[in-house]
């Protein structure tokens, strides 16, 4: 029997099927949906798929979520997909949990509830329950995550190891669980962390609000996000939505956005009904409601192993998954932090990622199965199962060069901050004796920038790493050209933009986008396209690529929380961080920067006037002139070979 099974599972892996199948699962596993009492007496939906073996005790991976536990009932989650499959073959107890106030849960719901500070652990009894419960117990994310885990490990066939992981929000869980400080929570992975909504994720970057995501996103979350959508969608049938204030979309984004006008007109299609948009709408400034919310105050309380991962064109949570891995590094105390970033979307390490993105070639390496078998499970097969070898510190893949660099130093690693100076003869590396003009363009937000050189009705994920020809060529947009490189340049590290500005009004944005030109007799070899991923023939000659961009909303150049006019033509600096890169440029290849004032409709339009965008009319908007003077700069993180 025992040869007939072995030949049965290496036939169906041979043949590339797995023999994982939804039946193995049904066969393997029992389900089972129970409500923990947290310590203030709140019940959080819990769904624990285990196992049937009893024999072993299994390790538990976990996912906290704001999205969904489902399905919920009968129905099984899918464990026999590649996200899953890798634990589900190891027989790990897989725990899924919706966060208080969301779907099943009871509770009130929080964004990103902040951590509190000095919380005590309360009693439990001999079966893990909460003694008695306290309704005025202090309570965040980590808190639920200890008294869950608390029950768990009384009340499951386990190890006694708890891993938890999650991309986006689940990912802000996953650093939050590892704030926990419950000694079975052995190792977390948050992935593409919501981490600041101000300084640089999902709502904001430097302080500019991300209209198209957040307006989309908090009207689904708040009205779609229901259990019943949810076991809908896992039952195959998505319910007919009645159209929604978000679907003001009839013919493309920037048309029916850029129609709509000003801020105030979106907030008023949700009313008074959406609590995130309010949110937003109410805190225009980076205020204490902002840092509350910013989980990077309280990483000295993290105490499990972390795998930090991130996808470096990742639209949503790029800033968050650099900025937790530092913080972390820094303050978890001999705590073993780990980075992954990957040419991915965000969560597309998890979600399929394919030798293509966009119509840019990345090679299978990076490809989802290679993360999921590679890299994911044996992070928690060390920890939670003492299997395998210790991860590498640092496995980033670097989206020029097309491989991994794995080191044993941390991120970033030893670069020098190199000035690449924007003049009007083009990006030098050195500054020369000549002197130079200041370049100046009108921005006009009646005829804002698009984000995406052609019509969409979403925010397509490859907006990061696109084709940004159909940029180039307008008035509004500065681009600053290096010569043709001769030799390798490795970029691996933090930029920072500093610009030398004058605009003839009270405020503007500034958007700097860092740019890889490749040849102009550039093509990938057919048998690439053969593969199947990608269809298309898309001219790859002189092809613009996004390597990294960011906005910085001018009146907050000196400070978040307190912003200032510009004196109208009068020259200031405006200084600012882009995320992390990992790019090598190739010989043959020039490096570009384009300057420009609007990023529509990824950003709102800035009214270019000094006030508060959020209650700005659409009769405030006007040009502004803006120059862009000799001393401008982009720092570069060069790799020295
Ligand atoms: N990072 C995603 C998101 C969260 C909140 C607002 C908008 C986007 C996500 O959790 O998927």
């Amino acid at each position: 029997m025992f040869f007939l099974v072995l030949f049965v599972t290496l036939f169906a892996a041979a043949q590339g099927t797995d023999s994982i199948t939804k039946e193995w699962v049904r066969n393997h596993y029992d389900k089972r949906e129970v409500k923990v009492m947290m310590r203030d007496g709140v019940h959080l939906h819990t769904v624990i798929y285990e196992p049937k073996d009893r024999t072993v005790r299994h390790p538990i991976i976990m996912q906290r979520s704001c999205y969904s536990s489902a399905p919920y009932g009968e129905a099984y989650m899918e464990l026999e997909r590649p996200a899953w499959r890798e634990f589900t073959r190891n027989s790990y107890i897989f725990v899924f949990q919706d966060v208080r106030g969301k779907n099943m849960s009871e509770g009130t719901f929080t964004d990103v509830r902040p951590f509190v500070e000095g919380k005590k652990k309360p009693k439990f009894n001999k079966k893990g329950e909460i003694a008695k419960a306290n309704p005025s117990a202090p309570v965040d994310e980590a808190s639920d995550t200890y008294d869950t885990a608390e029950w768990l490990i009384r009340n499951t066939n386990s190890n006694g190891n708890i891993g938890v992981f999650g991309i986006s929000y689940p990912g802000f869980y996953s650093t939050m669980a590892g704030m926990s400080g419950h000694p079975a929570v052995k190792a977390v992975s948050p992935q593409a962390p919501v981490t600041d909504w101000f300084r640089g994720d999902d709502a904001h970057h430097n302080g500019a609000l991300f209209l198209l995501d957040m307006f989309s996103f908090q009207y689904w979350f708040e009205y779609r996000n229901t259990p019943a959508f949810h076991n809908a969608r896992y039952g195959g049938t998505m319910p007919k939505v009645e159209p929604s204030p978000a679907d003001i979309v009839r013919s493309d984004v920037y048309t029916d956005y850029l129609k709509r006008g000003a801020v105030k007109n979106f907030t008023a299609l949700f009313g008074d009904s959406v609590q995130g948009w309010n949110d937003v709408v109410n805190h225009p400034n980076l205020d204490q409601w902002w840092e509350d919310r910013n989980v990077l105050n309280h990483c000295q309380n993290s105490t499990a192993a972390v795998m930090v991962v991130g996808g470096l064109f990742d639209a949503e949570d790029c800033y968050g998954a650099f900025a937790t891995y530092k913080q972390l590094w820094k303050d978890a105390k001999n705590r073993d932090v780990f980075l992954v970033e990957g040419p991915w979307s965000h969560g597309g390490w998890g979600r399929g990622a394919r030798p293509f993105f966009g119509h840019v070639y990345f090679g299978p390496e990076q490809a989802s199965d290679y993360y999921l078998t590679q890299i994911e499970y044996p992070f928690f097969a060390y920890y939670l199962e003492g299997k395998g070898e210790k991860p590498a510190a640092v496995r980033v893949y670097d989206s020029g060069s097309c491989r991994w660099n794995v080191y044993s130093e941390r991120w970033p690693i030893k670069s020098d901050k190199t000035p690449y100076w924007l003049t009007e003869d083009g990006l030098l590396v050195h500054q020369v004796k000549k002197v130079m003009r200041p370049l100046t363009y009108v921005s006009d937000p009646a005829r804002p920038v698009p984000f995406k050189g052609e019509p969409t009705t979403y925010r397509p994920t490859e907006y990061m790493l696109d084709d940004q020809r159909f940029a180039a060529t307008r008035p509004d947009v500065l681009v600053f050209d290096s010569p043709v490189l001769t030799d390798t340049l490795q970029l691996a590290g933090e930029v920072e933009a500093e610009l030398e500005v004058s605009i003839s009004t009270t405020d503007a944005d500034f958007i700097v986008k860092l740019i890889d030109v490749f040849p102009a007799d550039f093509v990938y070899p057919d048998s690439l396209y053969a593969d199947g991923f990608r269809d298309d023939r898309y001219p790859m000659g002189g092809y613009q690529m996004l390597v990294r961009g960011e906005v910085m909303r001018g009146k907050y150049r000196n400070s978040l929380s307190n912003p200032e006019p510009f004196v109208p033509n009068e020259k200031t600096t405006v200084k600012f961080r882009l995320p992390d890169v990992a790019h090598t440029f190739l010989p043959g290849h020039r490096l570009m920067v384009q300057v420009q004032s609007t990023w529509f409709p990824l950003v709102d339009r800035n009214p270019q006037r000094f006030c508060n965008i959020y209650e700005c009319n659409d009769s405030d908007f006007q040009t502004a002139t803006i120059t862009v003077h000799p001393a401008s700069k982009i720092w570069l993180p060069v790799v020295k070979h």
